[in-house]
Parts: C-alpha cells; structure tokens; sequence
C-alpha cells in the first residue's frame, strides 16, 4: 500500500508505538522553536533536567511575541535571559526585531521532511514546505531539546484535495476559512491535513503557509504540503536550495479522508467575532462600518501580502479618514523587501501606521481596539477579549479583504477595486541573518543572566488516591486559553507563575484566582473543545498553582489536554455529554480510587452536593498515568532520568 507524507515522515521518525490510527507514537525530533512567552518557562523546564547542550540538530529561541519592553523590566530580562540561555545551551537566538518565529523559521530554517516540535500553536506553519511541523507545550519542547522523543496519537490523514485556480481577489486565507467552515474549530482534532490535487501547483510557499498556520484553529495534530518544485523555488530564492528534498506522496498513498475544494468555486471569504468559524461570504456583510484594520500576524504577513496590499495603494487610494490601520510584517526580511520595492513607502504614504516585525496586535500587545469597534485583521484567531477589547468585533480575512475595507471604512467585497494587483514570488530574497545569534562554541564561558522576574518553578506533588473538593466555575463549549490564562498585558509575567496566576479566568470571573485560594483549589467543569488555542503551558500551570486537581469536560483540545497531564491536573471526560447537566458549579465532589487509575478504566465521581454518583472517562495511556502519579512530567523526566 502508498504512504502519504504524513505516514512517511513518521514512519521514518518513529521511535516507538505502532503507526495505527487512535495509538500513541513517539517520533524523534529534529527541530525545536520556542518563542519568548512561551520560552523562558520551556528553558526553565530545560535547565531543571540538567542536560548540558540541546541533542537536536537544530534548536532556535525567537523574541517576537512581546518585545515592547515596556512599563519595567520584566520583558527585557526574560529576553535577556532567553539570549543567554540559548547561547549556554546550543540554541541559536533570533532577537526581537529579527520577526515572528513562524515566518523567519518558513524562510531560514524549515526543511522538507523533517520533524519540528514548537511551544506555539502555529509551528505548522512550516508544514506549507512539506515539515512535519507540530505545536506542543513548553515542557514538552524542552524533553525534545533533551533528546527525548514526543508522543502524539497517530493521528488520522485527510487528504484536502483543491482542484482549479483561485479566481481574482481570492486568496489562500480564504482556502482555510473555507474549510473552517465546514469543519468548525473542533473538526480537526486528532488528524492532519495533507494538502495535493493539482490546486497546489497554482500555491506558493509563504500561501501553502497562511493554510497550514491556520490549520490550528480546526484544532488539527498539523497541516502539510508536499515539498514539489515551487518548495524548491522557494528555498532557492533564499538562498538554501541544498538543503531541498522533494517529498511527494506515493502515486497509490491511502488517506482516511478525503474533502475536496475546488478552487474556482471560491469567494472572499470573513470570519465573524468571536469564532474562527464563523465563516460568511464577505458580501453578505457588506457596508459595516470598520474602525479598524490589522495587516500581519502570522498568517498573512509574507512580501507577497503586504506587497499586494501596497500595490492596492499605488492606484492612488488612502485608508479611510475613520479607520486606524497597522502593518506588521512577518520578518525583518520582509520589511527590508518591501522597503526595497517601494512598498514600504506606499503604505507609509497611504495612511498606514507601520510597526515592527512581530505579533503586536494579534496577541493584544498594542492597537487594542475603542469600545464596540469593528477591526478586520488579517490573523488567525478572534476570540472574545483577545484584542484586549472585550466589546471590540473582530472579524478575519485575507490581505485583499482588510485592504478594501481600510479603503473603503466599511466591510467590502474587494472585487469592487477591478482588476487585481500580480505579486511574483521574488527569484531572490534579501538574506541577512545577523539578528540570528550563534551559540557559544564553548558554554562554560556563558553565565545565565536572571532578573527579578524570572520566579521558580511551581513542582505538584504525586497524585494522591482520592482528590476532594468544590466545582470553582462552571464553562460552556470552546474555552480558549486566552479565557484562561490571557495574553496583551498579562504577557509580561509569563516567567513569573504566581503574579500570572491572578489572571486565570479573569475575563469571565475576576475575583476566580482568590476563591481558588480560598478554597484551597477545586475543580472545573468544562463543555466541548475545552483549551482551544494557543500551546500556553500556562493555561495549565497557573491553574496547578491555584490548587485545581481536574478539569471535568465533554472533550479537549489536543494541546491543552497534553498540558494539563505535564502539569499534573486530571483532564476526565464525562462519559454521557448529558451529565454535564447533573454538575453545578459549588457542588462538593470527590474522585475516588486514584490509585488504581489504568487505562481503560473510568474514574468514580461522587457528587457529595448531589448525593450522586458518576462514571467519568479519561483515554489516558500507561505513560500519562505514569507522568500524572508522579505529580507532573518535569518529575517524572527527572526520576526517568536518574532510573534510565
Ligand atoms: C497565540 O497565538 O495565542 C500565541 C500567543 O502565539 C500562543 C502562544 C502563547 O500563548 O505564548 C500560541 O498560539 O501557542
Ligand atoms: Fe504571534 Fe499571533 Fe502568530 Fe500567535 S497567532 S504566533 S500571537 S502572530
């Protein structure tokens, strides 16, 4: 029988398990990145292991969430400490300013074939040049750069077929909300998207991208492309073709499932607030005024749409006097591109506000949006509050749609601004990597630089046999991580667990940290899809700090459940949806018989409040109990490590 690429790339990385659907697997791991909000708890997780030198061939630590260094110290010395962390330990340290890791990691570092391990959801990103690129927790990261293999369900592949080409105006961005739309933000937990059909031949590298980055918020294991002849164009122009494999599946590879898309078929496409999938044609809102509008993120921040948008403006159009519009690039490389083909300057002359190659806006860091305001934006995700506006609209569309709207100060179609602008793939890129540090050649030269805000690690202790308590909140369906454990002004305690837990669940219940502590911690009680989002560790860590034992929901996102065991905390499943109803929040419960937790075997729920009693599920393996008993997985990697 044919492999598809996912099957070849794991087969070939597979440590152990066997390559079957709904098993565990464990893959060896090339690569690793970690940002600056989620790095310097993974480094922290890294030294306390006390491996001397990261055993993966390439590892690269990226500042691009919060580089703003502003109101104190504690950005600049967690950066500080990221640069010398990653020179002590073999890492290579791209500085703030270099661009957001996705972007620079798709131009620089990404090789077809490979494994990547990243603490930020949208690591798939490189998954658009044919990597097996994979979003995980800090910790888990930190075990990679310690050489040890990642575990993951040997997920389901779905081949998404597209067939045709894009018609004018319609864009990659509007591939993934399609599929969005039909498959909502849970509808691809456990699988991996296998972009092929001929649609792909007509998809640059930096589009594939914008597809896979988005193909997180279907709450996929990742998405990929195959690595073809535009792959190798690609690294070509950035100077690496050496390092090109071609990577295709095999003429007979099995999928399975298939979906088709048909290119042509498609129009511009919008997300509404507060839900990736909540997907609409854009003329079916046409005319709603937009205050503001957002190019970048990292799913739409390459030379191709920022330069498309530029070209939009060389017609001789401005932003609209009522709306404030931003730029980020992706990549200081993209900014040095544009500035070079006269982009830089048509945007600037056109009304746009340019800020530095970063995720800004997209992470509430800046242009938090007035009260009640409509913003477009060009990114990934718009949940509720995440702008750092709770009442603010945010909507997502491609480049094409957030230009017409900028230009027009209302929702629109950007068919209306005739025929569309022609944006090659540039032959050569302008390659400049002297922001990407080196590590030391010798570490015992390099001291590890920690300021004020860098606060120990909370440790858990093992799992005791019955866990007691009260039900501290009670939650509907999709909660995101950024309900939470938000980011924008709250980003700059990510090292500093005990000042970031009084921001668990602030945006639904502000007093939620002191009633935790109060009741000496507790549980919750979750709907579908608890812990969407982001790979923030925290969203498990500060919640363990707080004292919380176990999170009871209908189902969870991939990474979050996968934090949640690193950390400790039960995540348990109801084994009839229906007894979500029979839970209230303040009722006392007890789960009984933790001692003899195994596989396969539900866990006893009772519900002293109720006088009830129910059978709740788990689908943890061996090895989850195993790191769960031990009180987490940074002890169990320590006592695995001391009894190899
Ligand atoms: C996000 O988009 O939510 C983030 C911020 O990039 C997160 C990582 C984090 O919370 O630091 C992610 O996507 O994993
Ligand atoms: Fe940064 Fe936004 Fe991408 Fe997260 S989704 S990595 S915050 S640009």
């Amino acid at each position: 029988m044919g492999k598809n690429i996912t099957q070849k790339i794991i087969e070939s990385h597979l440590v152990s398990g066997r390559p079957v659907p709904g098993e565990e697997v464990s893959i060896r791991i090339d690569q690793t990145i970690t940002q600056d909000a989620t790095g310097t708890m993974a480094y922290l997780q890294f030294e306390a292991m006390g491996v001397d030198r990261v055993k993966t061939e390439l590892s690269v630590s990226y500042v691009d969430h919060n580089t703003l260094q502003y109101g104190g110290y504690e950005n600049a010395d967690d950066h500080r400490f990221l640069q010398s962390v990653a020179k002590k330990y073999g890492i290579y340290f791209s500085k703030a300013g270099n661009g957001i890791c996705h972007q620079v990691h798709l131009e620089r570092f990404a090789v077809p074939g490979k494994t990547m391990l990243g603490s930020d959801s949208h690591t798939p990103t490189c998954g658009g040049l044919g990597m097996l690129a994979i979003g995980a927790g800090g910790l888990d990261v930190a075990v990679a750069m310690g050489g040890g293999p990642f575990n993951l369900i040997y997920p389901k592949v779905v081949l998404v077929k597209l067939s045709g080409r894009l018609r004018p105006w319609v864009s990659a961005k509007d591939i993934i909300l399609e599929l969005l739309r039909r498959l909502t933000v849970k509808g691809g937990v456990g699988k991996v998207f296998e972009y092929g059909g001929e649609g792909i031949k007509t998809l640059s590298v930096p589009e594939r991208a914008t597809i896979t980055n988005m193909g997180a918020e279907l709450g996929a294991t990742t998405s990929i492309f195959p690595s073809d002849e535009i792959t190798r164009e690609f690294m070509r122009a950035q100077k690496r073709e050496d390092q090109w494999v071609e990577l295709l599946p095999d003429p007979d590879a099995e999928y399975d499932e298939v979906i088709e898309i048909n290119l042509d078929e498609l129009e511009p496409l919008i997300a509404q607030p507060h839900s990736p999938d909540n997907v609409c044609r854009v003329r079916d809102i046409e005319g709603l005024k937009v205050d503001q509008v957002c190019i970048g993120s990292c799913t739409n921040s390459s030379y191709r749409d920022l330069m498309l948008v530029a070209e939009v403006f060389k017609r001789g159009h401005r932003v609209h006097p009522d709306v404030s519009m931003t730029v980020s690039p992706g990549s200081r490389q993209v900014l040095d591109m544009i500035a070079h083909a006269n982009g830089l300057a048509t945007l600037i002359e056109a009304g746009a506000r340019i800020l530095e190659a970063t995720c800004g806006p997209c992470i509430g860091m800046g242009q938090s949006p007035p009260s009640d305001a409509v913003s477009v934006r060009t990114f990934n995700r718009n949940f509720e509050g995440r702008s750092g506006t709770k009442s603010a609209k945010v909507y997502l569309a491609s480049p094409e749609v957030a230009v017409a709207c900028a230009i027009y100060g209302e929702i629109r179609d950007p068919r209306v601004l005739g025929d569309p602008p022609q944006v090659e793939t540039p032959k050569e890129f302008i390659v400049d990597d002297s922001m990407i540090l080196p590590p030391a050649e010798d570490p015992s030269t390099v001291e590890v630089i920690r300021g004020p805000n860098i606060k120990p690690l909370p440790i858990k202790e093992p799992l005791p046999a019955t866990l007691e308590g009260k039900v501290l909140i009670k939650l509907g369906d999709n909660i995101t991580t950024d309900h939470i454990t938000p980011a924008g002004s709250w980003l700059k305690y990510r090292s500093n667990v005990p000042k970031y837990a009084e921001s668990v669940f602030s945006v639904i219940d502000e007093k939620f940290h002191e009633k935790a502590k109060s009741a000496g911690g507790g549980f919750v009680v979750g709907g579908e899809n608890y812990g969407q989002g982001s790979s923030r560790e925290h969203a498990a860590l500060c919640p363990m700090y707080l004292g919380i034992k176990a999170v009871i929901a209908k189902s969870f996102a991939r990474i979050h459940r996968d934090n949640l065991i690193n950390f400790g905390i039960l995540p348990l499943v109801f084994s009839d949806p229906a007894d979500y109803n029979h839970i209230d929040e303040g009722d006392h419960l007890e789960l009984v018989g933790l001692d003899e937790l195994a596989p396969d075997r539900p866990v006893i729920l009772k519900n002293h409040t109720k006088a009830t009693e129910l059978k709740l599920n788990h689908n943890l393996t061996e090895r989850q109990i195993e790191i769960l008993k031990a009180g987490g997985k940074l002890n169990y990697t320590k006592a695995q490590r001391a009894n190899p």
